[in-house]
């Protein structure tokens, strides 16, 4: 039986431990936040998700980015509006159109520890696009060829895009545009080429077979990215049989190229597990979990803005071991350890 150990003082950022972005904004969670080690420091690209004050019990309200306006402005719903739908906590539905309940923006967290966070003030990437006006979420970070590339969702009316950003210090970001198109998120970029080659996991949402499942995608230059293929789908009667998607950036061992994902048995229950693939030919997978490496046990992970859910978009791997990041509940950000053997004698090797 694999052992991952939940840190003892998870959660480790709670939404209590960030300001808004503004004076009628309240935070509703912090989560899913991409990871790396610079030097001596742990450093968190936290998703952050807001959203605005309602002064009235009646109106729903909702954060919108205007991209010609380039600021936010606020969309309101009536609650006893008929064509509203506001049954997913996550989403308002309107006449056909789809709205975030939160807006999502990206903030530095350090820490020497991998524990005990400081939080920069402001927000360190927001929405900035046409692409982005219902927010940026779920950030992850490849270290590649000297620079960090940002891989992230953009959702808008247009629907949930993947994006890229580049930096060197997280304080300036280049951004590099859509780089897949909607449905598609869950975007994790290869850290090193293969066979001269970059590789990117994606998720697709097909419409036509109504499955949510993962493809690999190459390309020359992290920006166009082509030779798409399918790579790993949903298994019935197992913890992934609803919906797969990456998390971490993949990891390189002497086995392959280990990738925790996660995995939907519900509609609304998250878990995670691992999947290798081969080092040389990444569309070949070798091995995946036949369960969960982690599934939502502890009250954090089972309540939150969207409970029974714990999704990853960052790990370190220090050590011999696997320092998992994690979204708890769509709320906080927790952190698991395992050894890195143990995940790799799960999976036959
Ligand atoms: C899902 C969830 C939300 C997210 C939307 C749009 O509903 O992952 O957290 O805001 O998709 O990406």
């Amino acid at each position: 039986m694999i052992e991952i150990k939940r840190s003892q003082y998870n959660p480790l950022i709670v939404s209590g431990d960030i300001r808004p972005s503004r004076r009628d904004f309240e935070i509703i969670g912090v989560f899913n936040g991409g990871v790396v080690r610079i030097g001596d420091e742990v450093l968190v690209l936290l998703r952050v998700a807001e959203r605005p004050v309602s002064p009235h019990p009646e109106i729903v309200l909702a954060g919108v980015y205007d991209d010609k306006k380039c600021r936010i402005v606020l969309k309101e719903f009536a609650k006893d509006d008929s064509r509203n739908d506001f049954s997913d906590p996550r989403l308002i539905t309107s006449s056909g159109q789809t709205y975030l309940t939160s807006i999502s923006h990206f903030r530095v967290a350090r820490s020497k520890d991998g524990v005990n966070f400081e939080i920069d003030e402001g927000i360190s990437f927001g929405p900035g696009s046409a692409y982005e006006t219902f927010g940026v979420e779920d950030p992850r970070i490849s270290f590649i060829e000297g620079k960090y590339y940002i891989s992230y969702v953009g959702v808008s009316s247009f629907g949930v895009t993947s994006c890229l950003a580049g930096t060197e210090d997280f304080s300036s970001f280049e951004r590099l545009g859509v780089i897949f198109c909607p449905d598609n998120k869950d975007v994790v970029i290869f850290p090193e080429r293969i066979g001269g080659k970059f590789y990117a996991i994606d998720r697709p949402s097909s419409g036509f077979s109504g499955r949510d499942e993962i493809w690999l995608a190459e390309s020359d230059d992290l920006r166009y990215w082509g030779n798409h293929r399918y790579l790993m789908g949903v298994r019935q009667g197992y913890w992934d049989r609803l919906k797969v998607g990456a998390g971490a950036v993949p990891v390189k061992t002497p086995k392959g190229w280990l990738e925790i994902y996660h995995g939907a048995e519900s509609q609304d229950s998250y878990c995670l597990g691992a999947v290798l693939f081969d080092l040389e030919q990444p569309w070949k997978v070798l091995a995946r979990s036949e369960k969960p490496l982690l599934r939502p046990e502890m009250d954090y992970e089972k309540e939150g803005f969207f409970g029974e859910v714990v999704f990853t978009c960052g790990l370190l791997c220090e050590e011999g071991k696997i320092k998992i990041y994690y979204g708890a509940g769509d709320r906080s950000i927790c952190s698991a350890e395992v050894l890195l053997q143990e995940v790799l004698a799960d999976l036959g090797f």
